[in-house]
């Protein structure tokens, strides 16, 4: 919980991170600042709320997303939404299914988020990685964005009989390449919605 403007001014110009600040009565100098930056209307539907602020390193871009600002049925973790489907899919439908509910197939790029996906929605699911393309080369995708993060199982992936072109996050947490066709549980994924300052 930054203590003053100089402290959050610190956490920004040096930590290119996401933080939580704690929600009390403690942010009233952190809501000083914020205020100046964001219209009173904004202000005032957000004042109950905590945010989580994401600045880039020369601290002239600041997003803050609202914790609880997912739409309704999407559980947030940092910026992100994420929503379980109920059937288990081949990997082209999951992700078309995905993008018809405006959102793309999951692409944990951490320990950290992978550990969540398992905890609250499946122990195994796909990711948005394939070496469709190429054999061997993989392109792992947020989205649109090119993911470099790998976290591969020893002797993964192995291509079996020449078949094995999509990856899943396994139950223990690292990654197979399997078949394309194979029926596995699906998470989407969105941004949380994100307030620019
Ligand atoms: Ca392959
Ligand atoms: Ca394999």
């Amino acid at each position: 919980m930054p203590q003053s403007q100089e402290e959050t001014d610190f956490l920004q110009t040096n930590l290119n991170s996401n933080f939580w600040i704690d929600c009390s009565d403690q942010e009233r100098e952190v809501w000083k600042h914020l205020k100046k930056m964001l219209p009173k209307r904004l202000v005032v539907g957000l004042i109950n709320l905590c945010l989580m602020i994401r600045c880039t390193g020369d601290n002239e871009r600041c997003g803050a997303s609202i914790r609880g600002a997912c739409p309704p049925a999407w559980s947030q973790w940092g910026g992100k939404c994420y929503q379980k489907l109920s059937e288990k899919l081949p990997w082209a439908e999951a992700k078309q299914e995905c993008i018809k509910m405006g959102s793309a197939l999951v692409m944990p790029q951490s320990q950290e988020e992978t550990e969540f996906l398992q905890k609250n929605m499946y122990h195994w699911f796909w990711i948005h990685c394939n070496d469709l393309q190429v054999e061997g080369t993989w392109v792992c995708q947020d989205g649109t964005t090119d993911v470099e993060y790998r976290n591969w199982r020893d002797g993964e992936p192995s291509n079996d009989r020449g078949q094995e072109h999509c990856a899943v996050v396994t139950a223990t947490g690292d990654w197979n390449d399997v078949s394309c066709e194979d029926l596995s549980p699906v998470i989407c994924k969105r941004p949380a919605p994100q307030l620019h300052f």
